[in-house]
């Protein structure tokens, strides 16, 4: 059996070249990579990546992560500028056993050590969309504008499975600023023996859960994915509701180390694509159920 799901319908090229390697007894790290990457690389993506969305200060930070199901090994970049895969970054910080989480200039001292391909990945689209947003009066952060962050989580042919994330963050974020895309157990968890997860939403509120490994953890008590996943987001929403008065975007895709997948959101249209053996990648839309 082998599998991969990913949140948005941005990630559907992505997949299609992950179900190459993973149909051909490929890895699930060298497939999450390949598909991650091919997101990054779009310009017209306007969170992730290239031609992501910048922060206050005109520059775009990227978040990253990937997290190995087989080792548990994780490694993570925060507010990177200026390279044009922080996937590949994230994966090669994984093989790290101290250190594999770096941030702003460590990252970026880090990638230039290694090799990694140098970018400017502000492109003249987003430059556009932060000039016409300087000149709105109102300006509430918010996580959907345009599509949003890559999250995936893959199954590979040897049981072995991965999680990766990929983002530019909030539009208009303070400098500096991470969300829970490179927070292990929040934006990401996998265990190979147990199953993954990875979240998209207002980075700030899936945090204050876990939201992540908390699905992981219903899942290795004997949960269906779909069910872990309605249980974690349904269940901080009105916590926060309850705490606060309101929550902010929640949406989550789970899948088991048997390649059974889930998926929950709060909001109006979360749309996930899913590759399974039978069935070639393919994009769904969910609401909020109940
Ligand atoms: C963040 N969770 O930086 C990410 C961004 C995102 O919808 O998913 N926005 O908070």
């Amino acid at each position: 059996m082998w599998g991969i799901i990913a949140t948005w319908r941005m990630a559907k090229e992505g997949l299609e070249l992950a179900e190459e390697i993973l149909k051909n007894q490929g890895d699930a790290g060298d497939a999450i990579e390949k598909a991650i990457q091919a997101v990054e690389d779009f310009p017209y993506y306007k969170s992730v990546g290239y031609g992501g969305l910048p922060n206050e200060d005109m520059e775009v930070e990227l978040d990253a992560a990937y997290m190995n199901g087989n080792t548990l090994s994780v490694g993570a970049v925060g507010a990177i500028r200026d390279f044009a895969n922080p996937i590949s970054i994230a994966r090669r910080l994984s093989h790290e056993k101290v250190n594999c989480i770096l941030v702003s200039e460590g990252a970026e001292k880090f990638a230039h050590k290694e090799g990694f391909e140098r970018k400017n990945m502000l492109t003249e689209r987003a430059k556009i969309h932060y000039h016409n947003r300087m000149k709105e009066t109102v300006q509430e952060l918010k996580p959907y504008i345009g599509h949003d962050t890559v999250g995936m989580v893959c199954l590979d042919e040897t049981g072995k499975m991965t999680a990766a994330t990929s983002t530019s963050g909030l539009f208009m974020k303070k400098k500096g600023r991470i969300g829970d895309s490179p927070v292990i157990g929040s934006g990401f968890y996998v265990d190979s023996q147990i199953g993954g997860a990875s979240a998209t939403g207002l980075g700030e509120d899936l945090m204050k859960g876990c939201i992540s490994y908390t699905i992981v953890q219903l899942m290795e008590m004997g949960m269906h994915p779909q069910k872990a996943c309605e249980k974690a987001v349904f269940d901080l929403d009105l916590k926060l509701k309850q705490r606060r008065g309101q929550a902010g975007d929640l949406s989550v895709i789970a899948m088991n180390c048997k390649g059974e997948f889930g998926v929950a959101t709060n909001i109006d249209g979360f749309s996930f694509v899913v590759c399974l053996p039978h069935q070639q990648p393919t994009v769904y839309l969910v609401k909020r159920q109940g």
